[in-house]
């Protein structure tokens, strides 16, 4: 019999104020864009896709979330992109945090020695807007969003019929003394990989 899976990411997980601010502030970019719009509520920033994990591993996955060590910061969504091979209209930061790049790579770090396949590409902190945007609208303007980040999450992703429905997990914290982590290195790209996420 095959072992049970669940669907998990970490991510960022606003609260209900920034995530109708997010939306509020992209509002004519994703109305520009056609496509499928992300429902308000499931506006979050992943930090790393693990896909599907055997139920018998979750405690090591708990564990790798644990031992990290690192403190909050603030996101500054300013910019919509548009990511032509995903097709999805994504909130940016035209100034990532060191912090939140450091957050992700020493994730990785740790959920590596756990044999999961890392994300091949560069960290960017987005918060995805909507799929299925084969070409964006002209209007990418958005009025800033400050997301103060305080804490991590593990997220369980599940299909219903009426799409994903994501229940937050667990919460860590993000109280590391002193210094923020630092940017970890990116994983070793095999050669002729593409790291872009356009
Ligand atoms: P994104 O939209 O923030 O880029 C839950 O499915 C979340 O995990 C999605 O919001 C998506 O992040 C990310 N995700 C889903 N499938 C993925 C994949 N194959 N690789 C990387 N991230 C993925």
């Amino acid at each position: 019999m095959t072992p049970p899976v669940r669907r998990l990411f970490f991510a960022l997980w606003p609260d209900d104020e920034i995530r109708q601010e997010l939306a509020r502030a992209c509002r004519k970019a994703i109305k520009g864009g056609g496509g499928r719009p992300v429902a308000t509520r499931n506006l979050h920033a992943t930090v790393a896709f693990l896909g599907a994990v055997a139920e018998a591993r979750l405690a090591d996955v708990f564990s790798a979330a644990s031992g990290l060590r690192a403190g909050p910061f603030e996101l500054v969504f300013d910019q919509v992109g548009h990511w032509p091979r995903p097709q999805v209209l994504v909130a940016l930061c035209s100034e990532p945090p060191p912090a939140a790049v450091g957050l992700a790579g020493a994730l990785w770090q740790r959920l590596k020695a756990l044999d999961i396949p890392p994300d091949l590409r560069p960290y960017e902190p987005h918060v995805t807007l909507a799929r299925k945007v084969r070409r964006p609208g002209r209007d990418l303007g958005m009025r800033p969003v400050r997301w103060p980040v305080t804490e991590l999450a593990l997220v369980e992703s599940v299909t219903d019929p009426d799409g994903a429905r994501y229940t937050v997990l667990e919460r860590w914290p993000l109280v590391g003394e002193g210094a923020p982590v630092a940017p970890g290195s990116p994983p070793e790209l095999p050669p002729g990989a593409d790291s872009s996420p356009s």
